[in-house]
Protein backbone atom coordinates (compact mmCIF):
# COMPACT_ATOMS: atom_id res chain seq x y z
CA UNK A 1 0.00 0.00 0.00
CA UNK A 2 1.56 3.58 -0.89
CA UNK A 3 -0.40 5.65 1.33
CA UNK A 4 -0.70 4.81 4.97
CA UNK A 5 -4.55 3.72 5.03
CA UNK A 6 -5.96 4.15 8.79
CA UNK A 7 -9.47 5.05 7.78
CA UNK A 8 -11.02 1.11 8.47
CA UNK A 9 -9.24 -2.32 8.26
CA UNK A 10 -11.96 -2.92 5.40
CA UNK A 11 -9.50 -1.08 3.16
CA UNK A 12 -7.19 -4.52 3.60
CA UNK A 13 -5.91 -5.56 -0.10
CA UNK A 14 -5.36 -9.34 -0.14
CA UNK A 15 -2.44 -10.86 0.27
CA UNK A 16 0.37 -12.45 -2.57
CA UNK A 17 -0.58 -15.77 -0.86
CA UNK A 18 -4.08 -14.71 -1.48
CA UNK A 19 -3.99 -13.76 -5.05
CA UNK A 20 -2.14 -17.11 -5.65
CA UNK A 21 -4.92 -19.20 -3.88
CA UNK A 22 -7.81 -17.24 -5.72
CA UNK A 23 -6.09 -18.04 -9.50
CA UNK A 24 -5.42 -21.76 -8.18
CA UNK A 25 -9.35 -21.73 -6.46
CA UNK A 26 -11.56 -25.19 -8.13
CA UNK A 27 -15.03 -24.03 -8.20
CA UNK A 28 -18.49 -24.72 -9.75
CA UNK A 29 -21.90 -23.62 -9.30
CA UNK A 30 -22.45 -22.63 -5.70
CA UNK A 31 -26.31 -21.71 -6.15
CA UNK A 32 -26.27 -25.36 -6.43
CA UNK A 33 -24.34 -25.56 -4.08
CA UNK A 34 -21.84 -26.98 -6.25
CA UNK A 35 -18.23 -25.06 -5.51
CA UNK A 36 -15.99 -26.79 -3.40
CA UNK A 37 -13.97 -24.33 -2.36
CA UNK A 38 -17.19 -22.37 -1.06
CA UNK A 39 -18.07 -25.69 0.66
CA UNK A 40 -14.70 -25.72 2.34
CA UNK A 41 -14.96 -22.10 3.30
CA UNK A 42 -18.18 -22.49 5.02
CA UNK A 43 -17.54 -26.13 6.73
CA UNK A 44 -14.34 -24.45 8.31
CA UNK A 45 -16.27 -21.12 9.20
CA UNK A 46 -18.78 -22.75 11.35
CA UNK A 47 -15.81 -25.18 12.80
CA UNK A 48 -14.58 -22.20 13.99
CA UNK A 49 -17.88 -20.73 15.02
CA UNK A 50 -18.91 -23.79 17.35
CA UNK A 51 -22.48 -24.36 15.02
CA UNK A 52 -23.36 -26.66 12.54
CA UNK A 53 -23.44 -24.83 9.03
CA UNK A 54 -21.88 -21.43 7.68
CA UNK A 55 -23.27 -19.64 4.56
CA UNK A 56 -20.98 -17.37 2.69
CA UNK A 57 -22.47 -13.88 1.61
CA UNK A 58 -21.01 -10.75 0.09
CA UNK A 59 -20.81 -8.75 3.25
CA UNK A 60 -21.44 -7.98 6.63
CA UNK A 61 -24.37 -6.06 5.88
CA UNK A 62 -26.11 -8.83 3.98
CA UNK A 63 -24.63 -11.44 6.61
CA UNK A 64 -26.54 -9.41 9.35
CA UNK A 65 -29.76 -8.99 6.97
CA UNK A 66 -29.93 -12.38 5.96
CA UNK A 67 -29.83 -13.30 10.27
CA UNK A 68 -32.56 -10.86 10.88
CA UNK A 69 -34.94 -11.64 8.01
CA UNK A 70 -34.43 -15.29 8.99
CA UNK A 71 -35.54 -15.38 12.68
CA UNK A 72 -38.36 -12.71 12.75
CA UNK A 73 -41.41 -11.85 10.91
CA UNK A 74 -42.65 -8.51 10.00
CA UNK A 75 -43.65 -6.67 12.44
CA UNK A 76 -41.78 -8.55 15.07
CA UNK A 77 -39.17 -6.34 16.65
CA UNK A 78 -35.63 -6.53 17.50
CA UNK A 79 -33.82 -5.86 20.82
CA UNK A 80 -30.44 -3.68 19.71
CA UNK A 81 -27.88 -1.10 21.13
CA UNK A 82 -28.50 2.40 20.18
CA UNK A 83 -24.49 2.36 18.48
CA UNK A 84 -25.11 -0.87 16.93
CA UNK A 85 -24.00 -1.20 13.00
CA UNK A 86 -27.08 -2.73 11.74
CA UNK A 87 -28.87 0.43 13.28
CA UNK A 88 -26.41 3.22 12.35
CA UNK A 89 -25.12 1.91 9.33
CA UNK A 90 -26.85 -0.49 7.04
CA UNK A 91 -29.17 1.82 5.08
CA UNK A 92 -32.26 0.91 7.82
CA UNK A 93 -32.25 -2.63 5.85
CA UNK A 94 -34.54 -4.20 8.73
CA UNK A 95 -37.05 -1.87 8.49
CA UNK A 96 -36.99 -1.31 4.70
CA UNK A 97 -36.62 -4.76 3.36
CA UNK A 98 -38.11 -6.89 6.37
CA UNK A 99 -40.46 -4.77 8.16
CA UNK A 100 -38.50 -5.58 11.65
CA UNK A 101 -38.79 -2.56 14.31
CA UNK A 102 -35.43 -1.98 15.88
CA UNK A 103 -35.65 -1.49 19.50
CA UNK A 104 -32.71 0.49 20.59
CA UNK A 105 -31.16 -0.15 24.01
CA UNK A 106 -28.19 2.34 24.82
CA UNK A 107 -24.78 0.80 24.26
CA UNK A 108 -22.93 1.53 27.33
CA UNK A 109 -18.79 2.55 27.11
CA UNK A 110 -18.19 -1.13 27.47
CA UNK A 111 -20.28 -2.09 24.61
CA UNK A 112 -22.85 -4.00 26.47
CA UNK A 113 -26.27 -3.45 26.81
CA UNK A 114 -27.40 -3.41 30.66
CA UNK A 115 -29.31 -6.46 31.39
CA UNK A 116 -32.25 -5.44 33.35
CA UNK A 117 -32.87 -3.05 30.28
CA UNK A 118 -32.91 -5.65 27.95
CA UNK A 119 -35.84 -7.47 30.55
CA UNK A 120 -37.81 -4.65 30.63
CA UNK A 121 -37.87 -3.91 26.99
CA UNK A 122 -38.77 -7.47 26.04
CA UNK A 123 -42.73 -7.55 25.17
CA UNK A 124 -45.54 -9.33 27.61
CA UNK A 125 -48.02 -10.79 25.39
CA UNK A 126 -50.51 -8.31 24.61
CA UNK A 127 -51.88 -7.57 21.11
CA UNK A 128 -50.78 -4.28 21.15
CA UNK A 129 -47.43 -4.93 21.48
CA UNK A 130 -45.15 -6.25 18.70
CA UNK A 131 -43.69 -9.74 19.15
CA UNK A 132 -40.04 -9.23 20.48
CA UNK A 133 -38.19 -11.93 18.92
CA UNK A 134 -34.35 -11.21 19.05
CA UNK A 135 -31.45 -9.42 20.65
CA UNK A 136 -27.87 -8.72 19.01
CA UNK A 137 -25.10 -8.05 19.97
CA UNK A 138 -21.86 -6.90 18.13
CA UNK A 139 -18.44 -8.30 18.88
CA UNK A 140 -16.07 -6.16 18.81
CA UNK A 141 -18.26 -3.16 19.28
CA UNK A 142 -16.82 -0.90 16.34
CA UNK A 143 -18.91 2.76 17.33
CA UNK A 144 -17.60 1.93 20.87
CA UNK A 145 -13.31 1.93 20.43
CA UNK A 146 -13.73 -2.00 19.16
CA UNK A 147 -14.18 -3.51 22.35
CA UNK A 148 -14.64 -6.81 22.76
CA UNK A 149 -17.81 -8.50 24.73
CA UNK A 150 -16.68 -10.77 27.47
CA UNK A 151 -17.72 -14.53 26.71
CA UNK A 152 -19.34 -14.15 30.51
CA UNK A 153 -21.45 -11.38 29.60
CA UNK A 154 -22.89 -12.99 25.94
CA UNK A 155 -23.79 -15.81 27.92
CA UNK A 156 -25.96 -14.06 30.30
CA UNK A 157 -27.79 -12.43 27.57
CA UNK A 158 -27.93 -16.01 25.82
CA UNK A 159 -29.99 -17.16 29.36
CA UNK A 160 -32.39 -14.11 29.14
CA UNK A 161 -33.15 -14.74 25.33
CA UNK A 162 -33.32 -18.54 26.31
CA UNK A 163 -35.96 -17.82 28.81
CA UNK A 164 -38.41 -15.41 27.09
CA UNK A 165 -37.86 -17.89 23.69
CA UNK A 166 -36.05 -15.11 22.31
CA UNK A 167 -33.29 -15.75 19.49
CA UNK A 168 -29.66 -14.12 19.88
CA UNK A 169 -27.63 -12.88 16.68
CA UNK A 170 -24.03 -11.87 17.08
CA UNK A 171 -22.45 -9.42 14.79
CA UNK A 172 -19.21 -10.71 14.78
CA UNK A 173 -17.77 -8.71 11.70
CA UNK A 174 -14.81 -8.55 14.41
CA UNK A 175 -15.18 -11.64 16.32
CA UNK A 176 -11.62 -13.35 16.18
CA UNK A 177 -10.17 -9.74 17.15
CA UNK A 178 -12.32 -10.24 20.02
CA UNK A 179 -10.92 -14.03 20.38
CA UNK A 180 -7.45 -12.65 20.31
CA UNK A 181 -7.71 -10.01 23.09
CA UNK A 182 -9.54 -11.92 25.26
CA UNK A 183 -7.75 -14.94 24.55
CA UNK A 184 -10.29 -17.33 24.11
CA UNK A 185 -11.28 -19.31 20.92
CA UNK A 186 -14.42 -17.15 19.03
CA UNK A 187 -16.81 -20.26 19.78
CA UNK A 188 -16.60 -19.71 23.42
CA UNK A 189 -17.96 -15.80 22.60
CA UNK A 190 -20.65 -17.24 20.19
CA UNK A 191 -21.82 -20.61 21.83
CA UNK A 192 -25.04 -18.93 23.04
CA UNK A 193 -25.75 -16.91 19.77
CA UNK A 194 -28.16 -19.21 17.49
CA UNK A 195 -26.51 -17.08 14.64
CA UNK A 196 -23.44 -15.13 14.36
CA UNK A 197 -21.92 -13.26 11.23
CA UNK A 198 -18.04 -12.75 10.86
CA UNK A 199 -16.35 -10.74 8.19
CA UNK A 200 -13.14 -12.57 6.40
CA UNK A 201 -12.82 -8.72 4.41
CA UNK A 202 -11.87 -6.97 7.64
CA UNK A 203 -8.17 -7.22 9.24
CA UNK A 204 -8.35 -10.95 8.06
CA UNK A 205 -7.77 -9.35 4.82
CA UNK A 206 -9.48 -11.33 2.19
CA UNK A 207 -11.13 -8.94 -0.99
CA UNK A 208 -14.75 -10.01 -0.37
CA UNK A 209 -17.04 -11.69 1.98
CA UNK A 210 -18.62 -12.65 5.21
CA UNK A 211 -19.51 -15.79 6.75
CA UNK A 212 -23.11 -16.44 8.77
CA UNK A 213 -23.35 -19.78 11.02
CA UNK A 214 -26.26 -21.28 12.92
CA UNK A 215 -27.69 -24.20 13.12
CA UNK A 216 -28.32 -26.32 9.47
CA UNK A 217 -31.80 -25.42 9.71
CA UNK A 218 -30.80 -21.75 10.45
CA UNK A 219 -29.26 -21.92 7.50
CA UNK A 220 -30.98 -23.98 5.31
CA UNK A 221 -33.78 -20.91 5.79
CA UNK A 222 -31.27 -17.83 5.54
CA UNK A 223 -29.84 -19.41 1.95
CA UNK A 224 -33.16 -18.50 0.41
CA UNK A 225 -33.17 -15.37 2.39
CA UNK A 226 -29.40 -14.74 0.71
CA UNK A 227 -31.12 -15.55 -2.70
CA UNK A 228 -33.86 -13.06 -2.02
CA UNK A 229 -31.63 -10.90 -1.61
CA UNK A 230 -29.54 -11.47 -4.91
CA UNK A 231 -26.66 -12.97 -2.80
CA UNK A 232 -26.50 -16.25 -4.57
CA UNK A 233 -23.18 -16.33 -5.98
CA UNK A 234 -22.02 -18.67 -8.73
CA UNK A 235 -18.31 -19.53 -8.96
CA UNK A 236 -17.44 -17.31 -5.71
CA UNK A 237 -14.93 -20.39 -4.94
CA UNK A 238 -12.51 -17.45 -5.99
CA UNK A 239 -13.27 -15.44 -3.41
CA UNK A 240 -13.70 -18.43 -0.71
CA UNK A 241 -9.73 -19.10 -1.21
CA UNK A 242 -8.64 -16.06 -0.01
CA UNK A 243 -11.44 -16.71 2.86
CA UNK A 244 -9.90 -19.62 4.04
CA UNK A 245 -6.39 -18.48 4.29
CA UNK A 246 -8.15 -15.74 6.46
CA UNK A 247 -9.26 -18.15 8.55
CA UNK A 248 -5.74 -20.35 8.14
CA UNK A 249 -3.47 -17.87 8.29
CA UNK A 250 -4.88 -14.47 9.37
CA UNK A 251 -6.09 -14.79 12.95
CA UNK A 252 -3.14 -15.10 14.89
CA UNK A 253 -1.59 -12.04 13.69
CA UNK A 254 -4.53 -9.69 15.00
CA UNK A 255 -2.62 -9.65 18.35
CA UNK A 256 0.13 -7.52 15.95
CA UNK A 257 -2.47 -4.84 15.05
CA UNK A 258 -4.02 -4.70 18.57
CA UNK A 259 -0.24 -3.84 19.97
CA UNK A 260 0.32 -1.27 16.94
CA UNK A 261 -2.93 0.58 17.59
CA UNK A 262 -1.82 0.46 21.21
CA UNK A 263 1.74 1.95 20.23
CA UNK A 264 -0.57 4.84 17.90
CA UNK A 265 -2.84 5.28 20.68
CA UNK A 266 -0.16 6.20 23.08
CA UNK A 267 2.33 8.03 20.57
CA UNK A 268 -0.82 10.29 19.48
CA UNK A 269 -1.79 10.81 23.29
CA UNK A 270 1.39 12.84 23.75
CA UNK A 271 -0.40 15.48 21.55
CA UNK A 272 -2.12 17.73 23.74
CA UNK A 273 -4.56 18.74 21.60
CA UNK A 274 -5.75 14.97 21.67
CA UNK A 275 -7.58 13.05 23.81
CA UNK A 276 -7.33 9.40 22.76
CA UNK A 277 -8.33 6.41 24.96
CA UNK A 278 -6.73 2.99 24.83
CA UNK A 279 -7.75 0.96 22.70
CA UNK A 280 -8.52 -2.60 23.58
CA UNK A 281 -8.20 -4.22 19.73
CA UNK A 282 -7.62 -2.12 16.23
CA UNK A 283 -9.78 0.83 16.30
CA UNK A 284 -8.56 3.78 18.17
CA UNK A 285 -11.33 6.37 18.26
CA UNK A 286 -10.12 10.09 19.71
CA UNK A 287 -10.95 13.72 19.58
CA UNK A 288 -9.23 16.99 19.39
CA UNK A 289 -9.55 19.68 21.04
CA UNK A 290 -11.74 22.72 20.16
CA UNK A 291 -8.63 25.17 20.45
CA UNK A 292 -6.22 22.90 18.49
CA UNK A 293 -3.96 24.60 15.95
CA UNK A 294 -6.23 23.20 12.77
CA UNK A 295 -9.37 21.95 12.36
CA UNK A 296 -10.74 18.59 12.34
CA UNK A 297 -11.17 19.51 7.99
CA UNK A 298 -7.71 20.37 8.20
CA UNK A 299 -6.19 17.94 10.19
CA UNK A 300 -7.45 15.12 8.06
CA UNK A 301 -6.35 16.85 4.51
CA UNK A 302 -3.03 17.84 6.03
CA UNK A 303 -2.20 14.23 7.15
CA UNK A 304 -3.70 13.16 3.75
CA UNK A 305 -1.05 15.69 2.24
CA UNK A 306 1.63 13.32 3.47
CA UNK A 307 0.21 9.93 2.87
CA UNK A 308 -2.01 9.41 5.67
CA UNK A 309 -5.87 8.30 6.05
CA UNK A 310 -7.72 9.17 8.88
CA UNK A 311 -11.67 8.64 9.21
CA UNK A 312 -13.27 11.69 10.89
CA UNK A 313 -17.01 11.41 11.54
CA UNK A 314 -18.09 15.12 12.89
CA UNK A 315 -19.64 14.54 15.92
CA UNK A 316 -18.10 11.27 16.47
CA UNK A 317 -14.48 12.33 16.09
CA UNK A 318 -11.83 10.72 13.98
CA UNK A 319 -11.14 6.68 13.65
CA UNK A 320 -7.83 5.12 13.25
CA UNK A 321 -7.84 1.36 13.09
CA UNK A 322 -4.72 -1.04 12.10
CA UNK A 323 -4.42 -3.82 10.02
CA UNK A 324 -1.76 -6.87 7.93
CA UNK A 325 -1.03 -3.75 5.90
CA UNK A 326 -0.23 -1.29 8.86
CA UNK A 327 3.77 -1.89 9.71
CA UNK A 328 5.82 -0.33 12.69
CA UNK A 329 7.07 2.02 10.14
CA UNK A 330 3.94 3.09 8.71
CA UNK A 331 3.28 4.01 13.34
CA UNK A 332 5.94 5.81 13.07
CA UNK A 333 5.35 7.87 9.91
CA UNK A 334 1.74 7.85 11.10
CA UNK A 335 2.75 9.74 14.26
CA UNK A 336 5.19 11.86 12.53
CA UNK A 337 2.53 13.34 10.34
CA UNK A 338 0.76 14.10 13.49
CA UNK A 339 3.53 16.18 14.94
CA UNK A 340 4.12 18.06 11.71
CA UNK A 341 0.63 19.22 11.49
CA UNK A 342 -0.25 19.60 15.26
CA UNK A 343 2.74 20.53 17.65
CA UNK A 344 5.63 21.73 15.05
N1 LIG B 1 -18.09 -1.40 9.15
C1 LIG B 1 -17.43 -0.43 8.33
C2 LIG B 1 -18.33 0.77 8.07
O1 LIG B 1 -19.56 0.37 7.59
C3 LIG B 1 -18.55 1.64 9.27
C4 LIG B 1 -16.13 -0.01 8.97
O2 LIG B 1 -15.34 0.63 8.26
O3 LIG B 1 -15.91 -0.31 10.14
N2 LIG B 1 -20.76 -4.97 11.40
C5 LIG B 1 -19.78 -4.19 11.86
C6 LIG B 1 -19.52 -4.15 13.33
C7 LIG B 1 -19.01 -3.42 10.98
O4 LIG B 1 -18.06 -2.64 11.48
C8 LIG B 1 -19.28 -3.49 9.60
C9 LIG B 1 -18.50 -2.63 8.62
C10 LIG B 1 -20.31 -4.33 9.15
C11 LIG B 1 -21.04 -5.06 10.09
C12 LIG B 1 -20.71 -4.44 7.70
O5 LIG B 1 -19.74 -5.08 6.96
P1 LIG B 1 -19.69 -4.86 5.35
O6 LIG B 1 -18.99 -3.56 5.14
O7 LIG B 1 -18.93 -6.05 4.87
O8 LIG B 1 -21.08 -4.86 4.86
Amino acid sequence: MNTIDLRSDTVTWPTPEMREAMARAEVGDDVYGEDPTVNRLQELAAQRMGKEAGLFVPSGAMGNLAALLTHCNRGDEAILGDLSHPYLYEGGAMSALGGIQPRTLANQVDGTIDLGEIELAIRGDDVHYPITRLIALENTHNRRNGVPLSAEYIQSVGNLAKQHGLMLHIDGARIFNAAVALGIPASKLVAAANSVTFCLSKGLCAPVGSVLCGSHEFIHKATRVRKQLGGGMRQAGILAAAGIISLEKMVDRLAEDHTRAKALAEGLSEISSLEVPEPATNIIRFQMAEDAKVTPEELTSKLNDQGVRIGYGGYWGFRAVTHYWIDDAAVEKTLAAFHKVLTD
